[in-house]
């Protein structure tokens, strides 16, 4: 085989453009043999993955891994696998994928703080009425999780001048955005929030944290943008919060059984705007580079970047 003394790459992720990852990663990485799923080859060659929505038990055939790649910025699918092999496992940090969820945070911000989901029920009965919105110095919106994808939202929105509050696991400090952290703040974070963004990464500490209690401290007739994962979100408690104008309107990137199945209420929602988990993609024009880079630096010996801290399950 041409490719014997060349370590192994296998791609294995569902649901992307494999010819144009196939592309991207022989390009950036040519001193690596690439092998795609199903044509693995010898199990017992593959050295590299790079994963995506496989199914549980799949990364434990392979036992010379020395290191998984995740095709996207959350983990918490492949590390739902109890068998998956005790390797470095790598999280997508892109700036591309940043820059996509910028786009669409601040869309949606926009969209909601220029009330334009009321204008879309007025449409309905052709109502004319002009809402003054406040200055959008005076709108406050918090955003959940303050990484990769957060801190730059919390930044952009920053930028246009709204004002910002972040929460996170540990203290954080941005500039123009006032930061709580843990537990303890997070009444204090959310309290009179009219925007509330969810870029929080799916972990046992985080699973179900946009729920009743919290919507209890945004302000009345809040919106909401849920581009973490589905299982933050209680829904029975989003439908509630709706139904008692606690929060006006919700635009849901994510959701606990995707594809969102036809008859759930939030198709049908007034105020509710599904997004079949589009909010940011990887594209492997830039992903690419960055996973070839990380695998150069395990050849020579050093550590991967952005490598998962499994005990913090993110
Ligand atoms: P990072 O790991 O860079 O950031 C995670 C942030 O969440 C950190 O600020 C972290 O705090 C905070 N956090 C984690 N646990 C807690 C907790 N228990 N309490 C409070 N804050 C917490 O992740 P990314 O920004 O790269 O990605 C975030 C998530 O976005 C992904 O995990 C994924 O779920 C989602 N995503 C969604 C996409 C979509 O298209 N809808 C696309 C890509 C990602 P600290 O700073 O202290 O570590
Ligand atoms: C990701 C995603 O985690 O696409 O990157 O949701």
């Amino acid at each position: 085989m041409p490719d014997r003394n060349l370590p192994v790459l296998l791609f294995a992720c569902e649901g992307v453009d494999e010819a144009a990852w196939a592309d991207a990663l022989r390009g950036a990485a040519p001193d690596v043999a690439l092998r795609l799923w199903p044509e693995a080859g010898d199990p017992l060659d593959v050295t590299f993955g790079v994963a995506w929505n496989n199914p549980p038990g799949f990364w434990r055939a392979f036992p010379n891994l020395r290191a998984i790649f995740s095709l996207g910025a959350g983990v918490d699918g492949l590390l739902a696998d109890p068998t998956l092999p005790d390797v470095p496992l790598v999280r997508m940090v892109d700036p591309s994928l940043a820059d996509g969820m910028v786009e669409f945070v601040v869309m949606r911000a926009l969209h909601h703080h220029r009330l334009m989901h009321v204008y879309e029920q007025q449409q309905l009965t052709a109502t004319w009425r002009p809402v003054r919105p406040p200055l959008i110095g005076r709108r406050r919106v918090g955003v959940m999780g303050l990484g990769e994808l957060g801190g730059r939202c919390a930044r952009a929105l920053a930028g246009l001048g709204f004002q910002v509050r972040g929460w996170s696991r540990s203290p954080r400090t941005l500039p123009d955005v006032e930061t709580y952290h843990g537990e303890a703040g997070l009444a204090a974070f959310a309290e009179g929030c009219e925007i509330l963004v969810c870029l929080l990464p799916l972990t046992h500490a985080t699973q179900g944290a946009l729920n009743a209690a919290l919507f209890e401290h945004l302000a009345e007739g809040a919106c909401l943008i849920q581009v973490g994962r589905g299982a933050h979100l209680v829904e029975e408690d989003l439908l509630a919060a709706l139904a008692s104008g606690r929060i006006a309107a919700a635009t849901l990137d994510v959701f606990g059984v995707e594809p969102l199945p036809p008859g759930h209420p939030f198709w049908r929602y007034p105020g509710v705007r599904v997004v079949p988990h589009a909010a940011a993609f990887t594209y492997p024009e830039t992903a690419a580079g960055i996973i070839a880079a990380n695998i150069r630096r395990l050849l020579r010996g050093e550590a991967a970047n952005d490598v998962v801290d499994r005990s913090a399950g993110y």
